[in-house]
């Protein structure tokens, strides 16, 4: 694969839409061609699927069996979307993926570590993404900026939005605790800035990361 795949994950309201925006803007001037999507969805299966989650439809099948809708949705958009993109070169830029049914089913939700790998095995198996940008704020201070998104466009918290504080602090905390156990894989950011800020710190990581890379030292044959 030539094309490079970089997710973005944290709590509910953290800015990953915003982000994802900006840096596809930047990777564009960059002469990168790129391809922006969000999980649960970016497929047409994907998101009547997303529907029934967000909605609260499929609450009643417990965390377990959201886990597994999740992973349905989740296989189609890697077979559909993210690999045929990531083999015709292009960036893919994802709005959660993997990471999020680890920490709202898994850690915060209490779906078996074991059944999660497997069905990562299942759905995505060597799709991984090269850079997961974590972005990082006090669950209160999201849970504020999307009850100000929702005031002004008058719509409801969705099925995970409406949880208890205490769950979307020990998600986050779940998120920071992705990050030290993988910190090749994943960046935190601090989110709680101005939008400007955060924009240009993704992008150092991105341009360290990804574009400019260090060099590794040459190895020698033989010897
Ligand atoms: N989920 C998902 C699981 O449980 N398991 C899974 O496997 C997966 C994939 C998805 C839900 O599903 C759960 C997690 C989620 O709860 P969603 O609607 O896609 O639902 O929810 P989110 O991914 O959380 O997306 P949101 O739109 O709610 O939040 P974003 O994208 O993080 O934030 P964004 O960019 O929309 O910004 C929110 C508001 O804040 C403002 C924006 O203008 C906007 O109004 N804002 C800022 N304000 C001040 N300073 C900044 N720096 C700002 N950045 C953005």
């Amino acid at each position: 694969m030539t094309g490079r795949f970089i997710t973005f994950e944290g709590g509910d309201g953290a800015g990953k839409s915003t982000q994802i925006r900006r840096l596809a803007e930047r990777l564009g001037e960059a002469g990168k061609s790129v391809v922006t999507t969000r999980e649960p969805g970016g497929t047409p299966l994907a998101e009547s699927i997303r529907n029934v989650i967000l909605s609260g439809g499929a609450r009643g099948f417990g965390a377990e069996g959201e886990a597994l809708l999740f992973g349905a949705a989740r296989a189609d958009h890697v077979e559909k979307l993210i690999r045929p993109a990531l083999l015709a070169g292009q960036w893919v830029l994802s709005d959660r993926f993997l990471d999020s049914t680890h920490v709202y089913q898994g850690l915060a939700g209490g779906v078996d570590e074991t059944l999660l790998a497997a069905l990562d095995r299942v759905t995505v198996g060597r799709t991984r993404p090269d850079l997961t940008v974590i972005l990082d704020l006090p669950a209160e201070l999201g849970l504020q900026r999307l009850a100000a998104r929702q005031s002004a466009a008058g719509t409801a918290p969705d099925r995970f939005e409406g949880d208890a504080l205490s769950l979307h602090q020990a998600r986050r905390q779940a998120f920071l605790d992705i990050a030290a156990r993988e910190p090749e894989r994943c960046a935190v950011v601090d989110a709680s800035r101005p939008e400007d800020g955060v924009a240009d710190e993704i992008w150092r990581v991105v341009s360290a990361r990804l574009l400019h890379p260090p060099r590794r030292p040459a190895t020698r044959a033989g010897g």
